[in-house]
């Protein structure tokens, strides 16, 4: 049997998103050591990572870059998110903080092509930039237990935009560990394959408040289910006591007279899946606003909106 760990979608940076309070940039390492050091305490024959470990294709804090560089100390197979590169381009990776990471971090390892393991585990590699259908195509040898690691919106529910239903897939692996889609997923299993998400390590958006980051830790061998199970990275402390006040509450408390109800839940969807450009809903609201002309008294409404929000994060 083999014993390891998968957690995903890191967004290492060195900038503080709007509505955390905390000391938002020392928390990401803080947890990627907590990682580390439960897998050394529960002998993790190795980990797995489900691509974006950096927010963007270049990050300039190299205490912070230092830091998970010394926090990685247990081999770790990682596919490639589109943050880590620039505009999404594979071609790109050369100059991205990541390569700079896997340079000095001889733990972290991107799989560029499959390793097989000595202990019947084969591991395969989907990144941002490939798709389900060549993964779908994949050759595998049977008599080992496969894994694939991918950077997908996989979901377990049908939803309107650009998520891929797991129940819809047919592959060729034992067990899919997939990052992208922040709020995660369930464990579950579709024809032979089970699918797993424990949710970004990162809690950006005030849709995260609700969600505890989690690793998952995996026992496997061929012929047995696997088991999984998730596990909240120590020392983690609630959202409630992280983030500022979210624009949801903030609405309802307005008197503005109109149900916007709907808006701010369509809102709070579209941030669960945290994977905009930008997933704060003021970067999104001001770039709208730009490309298109916004009714005075909207714009009025956003500012007291803006206002009535720097005046909860000033008093908390
Ligand atoms: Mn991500």
């Amino acid at each position: 049997m083999a014993r390891f760990g998968f957690f995903t979608d890191a967004h290492l940076t060195e900038n503080r998103p709007v509505h955390r309070i905390d000391d938002y940039i020392n928390t990401i390492p803080e947890k990627i050591e907590m990682i580390y050091d439960f897998a050394a305490q529960n002998e993790f024959d190795f980990m797995t990572f489900g691509g974006d470990l950096c927010d963007r294709f270049q990050i300039f804090s190299y205490p912070l870059i230092n830091r998970v560089i010394k926090a990685i100390n247990l081999t770790t197979y990682s596919c490639v998110g589109e943050h880590d590169l620039c505009a999404h381009a594979p071609e790109t990776f050369g100059g991205s903080a990541l390569s700079f990471i896997c340079t000095y971090c001889p733990d972290f390892k991107i799989l560029w092509k499959p390793v097989h393991l000595e202990n019947g585990i084969s591991i395969y590699a989907k990144h941002e930039w490939e798709t389900m259908e060549s993964a779908e195509k994949t050759e595998v040898d049977k008599s080992r237990f496969n894994v694939l690691l991918c950077h997908e919106l996989l979901y377990d529910k049908k939803m309107p935009f650009k998520t891929t239903f797991t129940k819809d897939l047919d592959l060729p692996f034992d067990l899919v560990c997939s990052g992208d889609l922040h709020c995660g997923f369930s464990p579950h299993k579709v024809r032979n394959t089970w699918y797993c998400n424990p949710g970004s390590l990162a809690r950006k958006t005030t849709a995260d408040e609700k969600r505890m980051p989690k690793m998952l830790m995996i026992d496997a061998v061929k012929g047995k289910e696997p088991g999984i199970r998730e596990i909240i990275i120590p020392r983690s402390r609630p959202g409630s006591e992280v983030f500022s006040v979210g624009i949801s509450e903030t609405v309802k408390k307005l008197v503005s007279g109109m149900d916007v109800s709907g808006v701010v839940n369509s809102i709070n969807e579209t941030m669960k899946l945290g994977n905009n450009e930008h997933s704060d809903i003021f970067m999104l609201f001001d770039e709208h606003s730009r490309q298109v002309k916004i009714n005075e008294n909207v714009l009025a409404y956003y500012h007291e909106v803006c206002e009535k929000i720097k005046k909860t994060k000033v008093s908390k």
